[in-house]
């Protein structure tokens, strides 16, 4: 990983040439340490869920929606296959018959690219070959490195069997992965949640009656010690509604807010995601809606004390974020999520943010699922900050004021780390919580 400290101009010399300052710019972003604040991705040692290579890669649901509109095979014949068959099928339609033209198929010859392998392959035989002749922690280390990621945040759900029981191993874990305990199960689903065999043994009712509550309160401190997240996780549909006269209201009340508060946990707000609209493509079945963003207010209002770290699915949302950012400096915004990481939207979210909030905003996560999709992601996702960070520098300079190549560096550490290290109290030094 190149440091930043490198002394590739002095620190002090003011970059006053426009085309100067643009090539510092990228040099610097294409190479600053980043912390992936919302990523699947799991360690090596958490067997099955530890997704990597070529199969996993063809098999990500972005592809698959994508698989769909060019073939006539059935959903149904198509889930029938194994893993390697789909991943078979999806390489010959989206990179052999057709040209790989979507973010998502690009995202994969970045990935080939950066490992030397034939990106115009015929077959899978060499990048499988390639894939599986690799020693796990040396590869994950060489991805991380390519990447010049320096933290992942996992995405992990409290309520799922398999990986507690991982957890529960007790295995050290990387210090460069961090939890993150995503509630969706247990706030979206209730009551149907309270059956989940984790919540076994926690007093629970339906109603959510007082000793309910303060059985999913222990629920959760229990995760947390176990965990140590650094937050809390939540996707909401469009329609979600703060305040409003359902469970998710009172979960969010009486036991989310609370343990925010207790443990000094931020909570990440995901708005917009429709689940399941097309179920038949499974993960790939989600949608998109614009969400109430003054509901986001009011959470904000109500909770001044809670640090929220919030992103929005709609393209139509992004610009009411960022003036509730200004108004809320209780509320993050961060990444360009799912359907709006597409350097066309991320272009534009990435400067209105910069106009509208300065350096005070987290501007991209992954939300990587394969442990490669760090390499594609990042490299797509740094080209436009870049890109959107100079033109702000031009324009500074434009109205008389130069920068140095110590506050570029500053300002881009603080875009890619600092933000989200104070956001949630995590150390540079040993990756310890504050
Ligand atoms: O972007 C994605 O991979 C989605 O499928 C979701 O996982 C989403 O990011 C989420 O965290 O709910
Ligand atoms: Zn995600």
């Amino acid at each position: 990983m190149v440091s930043l400290t490198e002394n590739l101009v002095a620190p002090a010399e003011q970059l006053t040439d426009a085309s100067d300052l643009k090539q510092y710019v990228q040099l610097v972003v294409s190479t600053a340490p980043v912390i992936d604040v919302h990523t699947h991705l799991f360690p090596p040692e958490f067997d099955g869920l530890f997704l990597h290579g070529i199969d996993d890669l063809l098999n990500y649901h972005y592809l698959v929606a994508e698989f769909f509109r060019s073939t006539k095979l059935s959903h149904a014949a198509f889930w029938k296959l194994t893993k390697n068959q789909r991943a078979d099928l999806v390489w010959q339609s989206m990179f052999v018959d057709n040209t790989p033209l979507s973010e998502a198929a690009c995202g994969i010859v970045c990935i080939l690219e950066a490992f030397g392998l034939d990106t115009r392959a015929r077959n899978l035989t060499e990048a499988r070959a390639f894939f599986s002749s690799q020693e796990l922690h040396e590869h994950f280390d060489r991805v991380m490195e390519l990447a010049s990621v320096s933290d992942v945040v996992m995405t992990n759900d409290p309520l799922n069997e398999r990986e507690i029981n991982l957890w529960n191993r007790g295995k050290q874990l990387d210090p460069r992965f961090h939890a993150s305990l995503r509630l969706d199960r247990l706030v979206n689903e209730w009551p149907e949640s309270m059956f989940i065999p984790a919540l076994r043994g926690f007093d629970l009712d339906s109603k959510l009656g007082h000793r309910a509550i303060t059985g999913l309160r222990r629920f959760l401190d229990e995760c947390i010690a176990r965990l140590e997240p650094l937050y809390m996780g939540l996707s909401l549909p469009p329609e979600f509604m703060f305040p409003a006269d359902d469970f998710r209201d009172r979960l969010l009340r009486e036991v989310v807010m609370p343990t925010a508060r207790e443990h000094s946990l931020p909570l990440a707000v995901m708005v917009g995601v429709r689940r399941g609209v097309n179920p038949a493509l499974r993960t790939a079945g989600d949608g998109v809606g614009r969400a109430d963003i003054t509901s986001l207010e009011r959470m904000c209002a109500d909770n001044p004390e809670v640090r929220l770290l919030v992103t929005v699915l709609s393209r139509e949302n992004q610009h009411e974020l960022c003036v509730s950012a200004r108004k809320f400096n209780n509320l993050m915004p961060f990444g360009c999520w799912w359907f709006v990481n597409n350097p066309s939207i991320v272009a534009e979210i990435t400067r209105e943010r910069l106009e509208m909030l300065g350096p005070s905003f987290i501007p991209q996560h992954s939300d990587a699922c394969v442990l490669e999709h760090l390499i594609s992601k990042w490299s797509q996702s740094r080209k436009v900050i870049a890109k959107a960070l100079s033109e702000r520098y031009e324009q500074l300079l434009q109205a008389g004021r130069s920068v140095t190549s110590a506050e570029i560096r500053r300002d881009v550490n603080r875009l890619f780390s600092e933000n989200f290290r104070e956001w949630v109290g995590l150390s540079a030094t040993d990756g310890e919580r504050n």
